[in-house]
Parts: C-alpha cells; sequence; structure tokens
C-alpha cells in the first residue's frame, strides 16, 4: 500500500510531500483510496463535501464504527501525517480480516479532504463541513493563493460543490470515530512506548496581522522617514516568541507575504500568520492578547496601520472518557497505555463535537512533523495496526 502512495505528490528537491485540496496530487491520493478500497470489495464513496469513505457491511444500519484520517499535507509536509492513520485503517481491516473477526456493526474508512488547509488557509474543512462547523457560505469565501475559490477548486477537479454543507444524516449513522495518527511530539519516545491514546486537543487558532506602511526607495529614504511594515512585523514575531515562553504555550509566524516583496523597495504591505496554541483557552487567550498589544504599540511607534483578523479558530477537544477509556482496556496490557493531549488539530478533533470519538498516536522518535524529516519505525507502525486492528475487533466485531 505504502508503494503506491508515497511517491504521490513527493516534491523531488525537498523530499516533502505538497497534496494540497483539489490538486492533481490530491487527485492521484484519491484514487489510490478508491483502488484500496475496491480492491477489498468496500462500498466505495464520496461524500457531498469531497470526503471519500469505504464501507463494509450497511451504513444505513447504523452505529458504525469509522477510522482514518487524511491524506493531504502541509507545503513539504512529512510521509506519516494523515497517511499512516489512512494507510494502517486498510491494513487493520485486513488483519481483522486474516483474524476471521466477524463485525457485528458496519465499518467505514474514511479519507477526510483538506485537513491541513494548506491552500485555501482554513484546517479540517471536509470534517468542519460535515460536522455543521463551516457553512457552505463560508466555505465559498475561501480563496487560496491565486485568488481560485474553494468550489471552483472543487468544480475543476471534478466534484460538484453545490451541496456542501452539514450531513447530520452521515454523522447520526456513525456509533465510533477512532483516528490513528503518528505523534506529532515526543511523549511516547520519552515513555517508551509506541502506542498511545489522545487525552485532548489544546485550543488554537490562526490570526492574520496586516501591516500597511509606506513604500518607498530602498537606498535613498532616510531611516527617519520610514513607516516600515517589515520592522513592525519582525518586533512582533519576538513578541510572540517572548509571550509564549512566559506563558508556556506556543506561537508561531510561519507564513507571510510581503507586497511588493522587492529587494530594493521598503515594503508596502507585511501580511504574516500566527498560529498560536496553548494548554487551556485562558493562556491562549493572555499570549494572543499579549501579541497583538506589542504589535499595535510597535505598528505605532513605525507610523504603521495594522489590522488583525482571526481566521480560524479551534476550541479544546477533551475526547469523551468512556470511549477513551474503552480503547484504553482492549489495548492495556501488563503496562496501561499512556494518555497524552497534543497542541496538534485533527479531524477527530473536529468530530468529536458529533459523534463519540477517540484518537490513537504512534510514536514518532524525533517528534518532528510538518517537514520531510517526519519518521515513525516500521515496528511502531506495525504496531499501531495492530492496536487499531484490537480496537476494530473490540468495538465492532465479536
Ligand atoms: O495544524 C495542525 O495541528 C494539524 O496538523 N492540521
Ligand atoms: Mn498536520
Ligand atoms: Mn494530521
Ligand atoms: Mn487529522
Amino acid at each position: 500500500m505504502w508503494d503506491a502512495l508515497r511517491p504521490i505528490g513527493r516534491d523531488a528537491r525537498s523530499k516533502g510531500y505538497r497534496r494540497y485540496a483539489w490538486t492533481g496530487a490530491d487527485a492521484d491520493c484519491r484514487t489510490w483510496f478508491q483502488e484500496q478500497a475496491e480492491a477489498r470489495g468496500l462500498a466505495y464513496e464520496t461524500d457531498r463535501n469531497g470526503n471519500q469513505w469505504a464501507w463494509l457491511g450497511d451504513p444505513a444500519a447504523g452505529d458504525a464504527v469509522v477510522t482514518g484520517s487524511h491524506l493531504d499535507s502541509v507545503p513539504d509536509g512529512g510521509a506519516f501525517d494523515g497517511p499512516l492513520g489512512v494507510v494502517s485503517s486498510f491494513a487493520a481491516l485486513d488483519e481483522l480480516r486474516a483474524r476471521g473477526a466477524t463485525p457485528t456493526r458496519p465499518l467505514a474508512i474514511v479519507n477526510f479532504g483538506d485537513e491541513e488547509g494548506a491552500r485555501f488557509g482554513l484546517a479540517c474543512v471536509g470534517s468542519r463541513l460535515t460536522a455543521g462547523q463551516l457553512t457552505r457560505e463560508a466555505a465559498y469565501e475561501l480563496r487560496d493563493g491565486d485568488g481560485i475559490s474553494l468550489p471552483q477548486a472543487m468544480e475543476a477537479a471534478g466534484y460538484d460543490p453545490s451541496a456542501i454543507g452539514p450531513d447530520p444524516e452521515r454523522l447520526a449513522r456513525i456509533g465510533a470515530f477512532v483516528e490513528l495518527h503518528v505523534e506529532q511530539g515526543r511523549a511516547l519516545d520519552l515513555t517508551g512506548d509506541p502506542v498511545g491514546i489522545a487525552s485532548a486537543i489544546w485550543p488554537h487558532g490562526r490570526w492574520r496581522y496586516d501591516f500597511r506602511g509606506e513604500a518607498n526607495h530602498a537606498g535613498t529614504t532616510r531611516l527617519v522617514d520610514r513607516h516600515d511594515p517589515m520592522l513592525s512585523y519582525a518586533e512582533t514575531v519576538l513578541a510572540a516568541r517572548r509571550e509564549a515562553e512566559l506563558a508556556g504555550a506556543v506561537a508561531t509566524f510561519g507564513k507571510i507575504a510581503v507586497e511588493p516583496n522587492g529587494v530594493n523597495a521598503i515594503p508596502s504591505l507585511v501580511r504574516g500568520w500566527l498560529d498560536s496554541r496553548a494548554a487551556d483557552q485562558a493562556t491562549l487567550d493572555t499570549v494572543t492578547a499579549a501579541v497583538e498589544a506589542a504589535a499595535r504599540e510597535a505598528a505605532a511607534r513605525q507610523g504603521v496601520d495594522l489590522a488583525v483578523v482571526r481566521e480560524s479558530f479551534t476550541p479544546v477537544v477533551e475526547f469523551e472518557h468512556a470511549l477513551r477509556d474503552e480503547l484504553g482496556k482492549i489495548l492495556g496490557g501488563e503496562r496501561p497505555v499512556p494518555v497524552l493531549g497534543t497542541g496538534a488539530g485533527h479531524d477527530a478533533g473536529i468530530l468529536s463535537g458529533s459523534v463519540p470519538t477517540a484518537m490513537l498516536f504512534v510514536r514518532n522518535p524525533t517528534g518532528v512533523s510538518h517537514s520531510p524529516a517526519e519518521f515513525a519505525a516500521e515496528d511502531d507502525c506495525v504496531a499501531g495496526v495492530e492496536a487499531l486492528a484490537d480496537v476494530l475487533e473490540g468495538l465492532a466485531c465479536r
């Protein structure tokens, strides 16, 4: 399975993945998913929001146990973030069949579209639409860097965007959703466990900072006469690091757009995106307020205008205890499986507001993710598949 998926959307130079929503690489991943489903005799479908589903048993029967994740990536992302969950789902189904387990509930494998938000700037578009956390109108407003809207991109990829929106009937047929994901951090490496169970997802959000200054000649404009938005931006990046450190949170300016973006021109506009996350809402609010205050002070001092827009936000997710504890019971052997929180967002976090949801993490020895260097050892990936097969058997088979 991996061999057919691995080359899709991989950049020859960076060795990272560029699988952005509704692009050719995304289409190739979707073809791969459909082939895997049909090769196993699973009923394949794409839902109104472009998420892919592979069913074993009658979906209409309800109380389905669903597993899966996403196949899209961040720019130059790693091989495991998302795909490990989807590949492991198919492998776990194969394992169930090898064990002769008989499902007593419908089973499904899902590929949620556009989880990373790399193209349109909003994470978890496929699951948010399905869960009613993103309205059709707001989705129609999403634009990529070339001004192409989400519906235009879907149409260009051969999908009808006219029905995108909440899918409560589909969610009502799900009794449990379990997402397996490579850990994005080193907690399991530190405890020495190949697999862990998620307890919570930190609250996190994305804020866009638009610093508008005065374009001018880099060589002839005196420093005292400048209104340089890059300076305000730079001070804001430093403030974000300072405030996050003080609060024990994280804050990242990972994306920037500069106009006119000329070496010898003082910019007119510097647009920076802040990603900030913290273990609790109050801490996150403290950090983001402090960063904005520092940015406004710097901008005022430099005669630069500042607009701050919160582009997306995901409140804290506490995975419900009943399912989490059931996984612990199913997987617990002589030593309990570790339960850990994460700062990474997931489709499971979005669905947790609609259906009983849990997550399994597979050890990531370096903790690195959202990078071509992301890695998980084969033995740990196999342990993840075994664990997922145990969970599916425990939840859905006799
Ligand atoms: O940004 C995240 O945490 C996730 O990978 N979308
Ligand atoms: Mn990710
Ligand atoms: Mn992911
Ligand atoms: Mn996810």
